[in-house]
């Protein structure tokens, strides 16, 4: 694997983290693959010291996530195949319950959009999302023959211009481009606090494996100026994927200093740093890497109920849920405790947020699980995998 080539130089780096260090796209790089390093080698360590038969779930026989820039053509291309082969399965809803399912893929989306304001900004929020990107990459191998594992959106490079990425740089092996441009007043995000200007897009997705693709449900809660809501949350909507991508998003919050902040700075120290540094702090105009990275893509995925429409945000949420994994392995035993309470940002207050709480994803054929089976990627029922 290529990192492994720039371990040596990543170390320095993290040595002496600075300004200028941190400025650089190439020492970004360096620094996410530093902190890979470290988790991987955390958790060779532990399989090591731990006695278990050898068909139990560890490091070295977990199931691999990777990095879709790493990804050979025909990986990629397999993995696009099965999104469009989920887009054109029947939906398991009934449609006088959920009018705007007309596809598989869209019960995913409507299962986000049922419970959006009880899992963001809530206890539940970090596993939640893992267990739904999991069932989403079982529902791809189960119901479409993918024969991969879901891959993700590595931040932390083309931060100044996501377009030239090979995740949206439009080819047939992207993740599909840029939308049309279309002339908008930008984006409100962070609560209504934080506006974002437009970029180049703001129309159609033109390109790549999901230019035809027809979005049914949403907007329910759209940021793009020019978008207007549809009147009930599963009302049937059919209509173009939009997307703007944003550098100034990518660039101003996708940055090694707040992926350190949370690994290994102040932010780490407890889970409820990491998942409230991770989620923003909207006040003080601070969009963290969550949404900068929905807003990254701008257009539907900055809509908190329906962002799953774009399937970019698939690959988004596997880096959000690697970025975890690195905090985890980094941070035993915390690693396995929860904070935070069941409302979204605890309005209306609600009590905190247990380990036996239940994470159930109704629709998409995974079992209603507590969440304290959802924390370990290497528990082995039902999560196996690693990130390299
Ligand atoms: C939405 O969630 C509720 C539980 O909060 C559940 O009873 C209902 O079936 C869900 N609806 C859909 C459409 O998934
Ligand atoms: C953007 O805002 C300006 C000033 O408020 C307005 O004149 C213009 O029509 C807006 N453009 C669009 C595309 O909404
Ligand atoms: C999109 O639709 C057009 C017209 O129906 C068709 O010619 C084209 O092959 C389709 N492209 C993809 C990528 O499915
Ligand atoms: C790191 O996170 C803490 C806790 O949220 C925050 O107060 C601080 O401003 C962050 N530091 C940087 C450099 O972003
Ligand atoms: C909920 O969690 C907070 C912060 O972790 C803690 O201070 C508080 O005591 C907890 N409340 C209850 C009722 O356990
Ligand atoms: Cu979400």
């Amino acid at each position: 694997m290529h990192f492994h080539t720039r371990f040596a130089l990543a170390s320095t780096a993290l040595l002496s983290v600075s300004a200028a260090v941190v400025s650089s796209p190439v020492c970004q790089q360096d620094i996410v693959k530093d902190l890979q390093e470290q988790a991987i080698a955390v958790l060779k360590e532990k399989a090591a010291n731990t006695e278990k038969g050898s068909s139990s779930c560890n490091v070295f026989n977990a199931h691999v996530r990777k990095d879709w820039a790493a990804m050979p053509a025909a990986e990629r291309k397999a993995y696009t195949k099965a999104v469009n082969c989920l887009m054109n399965k029947p939906s398991k809803y009934d449609p006088d319950v959920v009018p705007g399912a007309k596809s598989r893929y869209d019960d995913f989306v409507a299962q986000h959009i049922n419970q959006t304001m009880s899992i963001h900004g809530t206890g539940n929020f970090l596993s939640w999302h893992r267990y739904f990107v999991w069932s989403y990459e079982t529902a791809l191998k189960e119901e479409c023959h993918y024969d991969g594992y879901q891959p993700y959106w590595n931040w932390f490079s083309y931060q100044d211009n996501p377009n030239e990425s090979p995740v949206f740089d439009g080819s047939d092996t992207s993740m599909s481009g840029d939308g049309a441009f279309a002339a908008h007043n930008g984006s409100v995000s962070g609560a209504g606090n934080i506006f974002l200007p437009s970029g180049k897009g703001g129309g159609c997705i033109t390109s790549g494996p999901f230019k035809n693709m027809t979005v049914n449900l949403g907007p329910v809660s759209p940021a793009m100026d020019g978008e207007a809501a549809v009147p009930s949350a599963f009302a049937w909507n059919p209509r173009c994927l939009k997307r703007d991508l944003s550098a100034y998003a990518a660039g101003k919050w996708l940055t090694s200093s707040n992926l350190l902040n949370i690994t290994t700075g102040p932010a780490a120290s407890t889970i409820e740093t990491f998942q409230d540094e991770l989620q923003g702090r909207f006040a003080d105009e601070f969009l963290g890497m969550h949404a900068a990275g929905h807003y990254t893509l701008g257009g539907d995925a900055g809509d908190l109920y329906a962002s799953p429409v774009d399937p970019a945000f698939w690959l988004h949420h596997a880096m959000l849920d690697r970025v975890w994994w690195m905090w985890q392995a980094l941070h035993f035993p915390q690693a396995f405790t929860v904070a935070g309470t069941i409302t979204i940002l605890n309005r209306p207050p609600s009590r905190n947020t247990t380990l036996e709480d239940p994470i159930y994803m109704g629709q998409s054929n995974a079992p209603e699980r507590p969440i304290s089976q959802l924390l370990n990627t290497l528990g082995g029922e039902p999560l196996c995998y690693i990130y390299l």
